[in-house]
């Protein structure tokens, strides 16, 4: 049970690589990470990013999956069309099963990528992945359809094009699932807090452990959801400087 992510680091470990393999452990699979992109940021503000070489994040590809077989993965920050469209090549090489999080700007404002991939990843990655969890910023730019209430959600999430969750954090908890379009609402109650900050990698993360862990993809999806909502609940996100 070896899981990758492949996505941006946040040195203060709340979102990207550090946290994907914090989430991993939590559910109890063994979790690889390869950088696309370096950050230099805490969770209150984003100062600057510096992606890696598209050679690079090949290399550390092939290097982990020279020597581990690996069959979940999950993408974060990928930066650029480039870096997507060689995650992309290396998805179909492996036969990976890959979670995409189509993520583009940080909770706290910064923005994570070069230019407005929404482009690239209905382009490249999408039709290559077995889920996509946008948040509903996110699913308006994948879709182009604007989210105001739940049926604008169900009518993103039918447009989207490969299996999705569009989280509900800013919709009143509504969670839209969408699997061989099956639509499935999840409401979740919504707590009242500011420390969001690594949420929606959590959320990715843990999909991919439970799914190595042998759930199907809407079990994994409710028990991460669960799962983070326990983790917002404990102060497990943002800034723990109230936990230390
Ligand atoms: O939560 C989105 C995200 C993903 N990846 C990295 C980030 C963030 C948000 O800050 O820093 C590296």
């Amino acid at each position: 049970m070896i899981v990758m992510s492949i996505a941006g680091v946040d040195p203060s470990a709340g979102a990207g690589v550090l946290t994907d393999i914090k989430a991993f452990q939590a559910i109890g699979v063994y979790g690889t990470g390869i950088v696309t992109s370096l950050t230099a940021q805490n969770p209150y503000k984003f100062f600057s990013t510096s992606p890696v070489s598209e050679d690079y994040i090949e290399e550390q590809i092939d290097s982990v999956l020279d020597a581990y077989e690996v069959e979940f993965i999950k993408t974060g920050m990928l930066y650029s069309p480039e870096i997507i469209k060689l995650v992309s090549k290396k998805i179909k090489q492996y036969h990976l099963k890959a979670v995409v999080d189509p993520v583009m700007v940080a909770t706290s404002g910064g923005n994570l990528t070069r230019e407005d991939l929404a482009k690239a990843l209905n382009k490249y990655l999408l039709p290559n992945s077995i889920l996509t969890t946008p948040n509903i910023t996110e699913a308006e730019k994948l879709t182009g359809i604007e989210i105001k209430n739940k049926e604008d959600a169900i009518k993103a999430s039918k447009n989207i094009i490969c299996n999705n969750i569009i989280t509900g954090g800013h919709l009143d908890g509504i969670n839209t699932i969408n699997i061989d379009g099956e639509i499935t609402i999840q409401k979740q109650e919504l707590i009242k807090t500011d420390n969001l900050h690594g949420t929606g990698c959590n959320l990715s993360a843990a999909i991919v452990a439970y799914l190595a862990k042998n759930n199907d993809l809407k079990t994994s999806i409710l028990k991460s959801l669960d799962y983070v909502y326990e983790g917002i609940k404990n102060g497990n996100y943002g800034t723990l400087i109230a936990k230390l």
